[in-house]
């Protein structure tokens, strides 16, 4: 069994139990960060130098980073749906994931923190200019997705295991963006799988 640490309210922990339960793998999940105030234990740390959320626990072997815990899922479980064997269709489904902490990331978390803090103390020229980022990462994600159901080849990838629910969070946000048609079409396809509804329940 894989021992899953995160949080459920976690974006990156949120791409990890997607992947375990669209796939079927056996898991179980157990609460660390934020609120949990046990990643800074030395016992945590001694899994995860960084004191983040998620770790994925497999026997002996420690693995971090959410994007790098997907990969590691399917090459231990043989899984070439998710990860397709093409390289080159494998490459599209990667650099999407890639783009997502490269490129998205920034804008995503910086809004985040931003409409967490209370009223009072937020600045609307710091979200003015996450959210003029987002609209820009969110357009190149469109483009990208014009004319085609998915990220990579014909059929859902890791790469929407990775970004769904990142996107869903992006595309929840109190700011405005532009209309982005394909982004929701995408959107809409996928977030009506059970196994997303489980992660980001
Ligand atoms: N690049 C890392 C980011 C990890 C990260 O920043 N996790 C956040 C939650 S999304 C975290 O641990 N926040 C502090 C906490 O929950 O204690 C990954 O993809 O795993």
């Amino acid at each position: 069994m894989f021992r899953l640490l995160g949080r459920k309210t976690s974006g990156n922990v949120q791409k990890v139990i997607w992947f375990c339960e669209e796939r079927g793998l056996d898991y179980s999940s157990e609460d660390y960060g934020r609120q949990f105030g046990n990643t800074d234990d030395r016992a945590y740390l001694d899994l995860n130098p960084n004191g983040k959320v998620p770790t994925l626990v497999d026997g002996d072997v420690i693995v971090w980073e959410s994007n790098t815990i997907l990969r590691y899922l399917c090459n231990r479980t043989d899984d070439a749906t998710l990860y397709p064997a093409d390289p080159g269709i494998r490459s599209q489904a990667e650099r999407w994931m890639d783009w997502q902490l490269a490129s998205l990331n920034n804008a995503y978390m910086g809004i985040f923190k931003e409409t967490k803090k209370p009223e009072a103390e937020r600045s609307a020229a710091t979200l003015a200019a996450h959210s003029a980022d987002m609209a820009a990462q969110l357009t190149i994600l469109d483009g990208g997705l014009a004319g085609r159901q998915w990220l990579a080849g014909d059929a859902i990838s890791l790469a929407e295991i990775c970004l769904g629910p990142i996107v869903h969070r992006c595309l929840g946000f109190p700011i405005e963006l532009p209309a982005l048609p394909a982004v929701r079409g995408w959107h809409e396809r996928f977030s009506t799988r059970p196994a997303f509804q489980t992660a980001t329940s």
